[in-house]
């Protein structure tokens, strides 16, 4: 048994997510942390609101609301959301937590001691119509990379260039949209990033196995132009961590916090923190996920999120591991994501456009969605959602192939032998070469599941349901009862237990249909399914179930069109 931590990028507190965002991290994250835990392994996965910086009080101040209370409101509201799309963190934290303010408090001086933090006074853009300065996502205007007019302050949404606020051009307030704008003088700390390029280099080098996607983002920023840039790591803002050194005062610091990209990642660990004490817990019990003098060395450590996230996972926040020089553990492996678009445009959180995750739990529950995204997860290429593959996608895996598979099964034996598993004689060539294709197809989706294939493990575990229909249509329980009733019985009884392993195998992707076929097949038997011959004799002949709810209804034609022009503008 291995312990396995995992994280999913922590979403922005200023508003709710879009189906791109969550297919680009906290859902793939769900979905491994499931499956390992499904085969017996220790898991730790964590998230948590990602509550500081100018997206936090521009957000607030939008709403009319204190940022603390902005924040504690959205934070219930997300929690509630992830719960509906069942997404089983072990802990749901906030950046703003008491444990991130020290634990990034402690990083920073660290930092010092090691003396990679520099004190800068540096040129700042400072709204005189506003009346304050304007840092990060304060700050709007064009890319000097790409040219895309709509970059903020601290990043470009396009080409995900770092920025920072001076490097714009043509900038304007987000606050008032004034352009009358000077610069004005004011100290900051900066993370000399530069100072650790060597080894951060050596470190991605040494990750052979991560996805493309990963590396070339890390390289590319390691390498072009001037390469890896030292970064402010403070601001002059009143929402986030009060800058000290520890638990010191920092002289020159008073009145600014921490740059939210500072502590944001900070809390991956803090998270782990807040986690044991929500339950109990202590502090052995949650460093041994995160000191690898107290444990964690054996801990393999995942992150996932969307290819704007990654430069940050890759070259920042390891800066901080490293430079702390304290036995944190650094990330294993990171899989990251290509964006999903939006029926011919870009989803887009700032204009409102594509389906939110409230929205979508709304039309339908959250099997119908997880299976779509994980199935088309953007993971080489940016993919694309729209309504018509999403109702041929629905309606033919999971309402044709899986659904009808259930129904058909428990249905036909309920009504013909009774509600409990008949029990007929030896399995015959039919049931062998089922049970072997099987053995091959679990052994295939095991291995592209543990690589995080996602699409490809969507389509095994497609080709796994496909299986057990075609071996129903030519057993052909029904004609067989009329001419040798002890074979329907044979027949019958390897479906109803397929209908279990089938529960076990698909509930990563599809956790309440999983639940329902568990529950219809009377076991609360989740051991993974490692030899398929004995996991499709576990339910004993006269062991009871029941017939369920239909699974899954199709979407019709009209819903489609009506969900497609409802979706079509932008959210008020
Ligand atoms: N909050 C990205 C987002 O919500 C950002 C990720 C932080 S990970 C430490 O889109
Ligand atoms: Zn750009």
């Amino acid at each position: 048994m291995a312990r396995i931590l995992i994280t999913s990028a922590i979403p922005y507190i200023n508003g709710i997510k879009h189906l791109g965002n969550l297919v680009g991290s906290q859902l793939p994250a769900d979905l491994y942390a499931r499956f390992m835990r499904g085969r017996g392994h220790e898991v730790l996965f964590l998230c948590a609101t990602d509550e500081h910086g100018t997206p936090a009080e521009l957000a607030a101040a939008k709403a009319g609301k204190p940022v603390e209370e902005f924040c504690a409101g959205m934070h219930a509201v997300q929690k509630g959301i992830a719960d509906g799309f069942r997404l089983s963190f072990d802990h749901f934290g906030r950046s703003s937590s008491q444990r991130n303010h020290r634990l990034t408090q402690h990083f920073a001086g660290k930092l010092a001691e090691n003396g990679l933090i520099e004190e800068v006074s540096e040129k700042q853009v400072f709204s005189v119509a506003d009346n304050r300065f304007l840092p990060d996502r304060y700050i709007e205007g064009t890319c000097p990379n790409c040219g895309y007019d709509r970059a903020r302050g601290d990043q470009c949404e396009n080409c995900t260039k770092q920025l920072d606020p001076t490097d714009l051009i043509t900038p304007r307030s987000a606050i008032s949209g004034s352009t009358d704008l000077e610069v004005r003088e004011t100290r900051h700390l900066y993370l000399r990033q530069r100072a650790l390029r060597d080894r951060l280099e050596a470190w991605i080098d040494s990750k052979t196995d991560w996805p493309i996607l990963t590396t070339s983002i890390a390289r590319k920023w390691l390498k072009d132009g001037e390469g890896l840039q030292d970064r402010g790591i403070t601001r002059d803002l009143h929402w986030g961590v009060p800058v000290r050194k520890g638990d010191q005062p920092w002289p020159g610091m008073e009145g600014k916090v921490f740059y939210v990209w500072f502590d944001a990642p900070i809390e991956y660990i803090a998270c782990a923190a807040e986690w044991a004490d929500a339950n109990g817990l202590a502090e052995a019990d949650w460093e041994r996920w995160w000191r690898t003098d107290k444990g964690a060395a054996d801990v393999r450590y995942v992150q996932f999120m969307g290819k704007d996230n990654v430069p940050f996972h890759t070259l920042s926040f390891p800066a901080t591991i490293m430079g702390s020089g304290e036995p944190w553990k650094l990330v294993d492996y990171i899989k990251s994501f290509n964006y999903l678009n939006y029926d011919g445009g870009q989803f887009s959180t700032s204009q409102g456009r594509g389906v939110f995750m409230d929205q979508a739990l709304s039309i339908l529950p959250a099997d119908y969605w997880r299976w779509w995204l994980l199935s088309h997860a953007p993971e080489n290429a940016d993919s694309e959602f729209t309504w018509e593959n999403f109702q041929a996608s629905v309606n033919k895996d999971l309402a044709d192939v899986l659904g009808n598979l259930v129904s058909r099964v428990t249905k036909f034996a309920a009504s013909k032998l009774g509600a409990a598993v008949p029990a007929g004689g030896a399995f015959g060539p039919q049931e062998t070469a089922l049970i072997a294709d099987l053995g091959a197809r679990l052994r295939d989706y095991e291995a592209l599941m543990a690589a995080m294939d996602i699409r490809k493990a969507a389509a095994e575990l497609r080709g796994i349901w496909v299986a057990g229909n075609e071996y129903l249509q030519a057993a052909a329980p029904w004609s067989a009862l009329k001419t040798d009733p002890a074979r329907a019985e044979v027949i019958v009884r390897l479906s109803l237990n397929l209908i279990r392993v089938y529960a076990i195998l698909s509930r990563p992707f599809i956790p309440d249909a999983a639940a329902t076929m568990m529950t219809a097949m009377g076991s609360a038997d989740w051991t993974w399914p490692d030899h398929i011959g004995e996991a499709l004799r576990a339910l004993p002949p006269g062991h009871a179930f029941t017939v369920p709810e239909n699974l899954f209804r199709k979407i019709t034609d009209e819903e489609r069109a009506d969900w497609q022009q409802r979706f079509s503008g932008v959210r008020g």
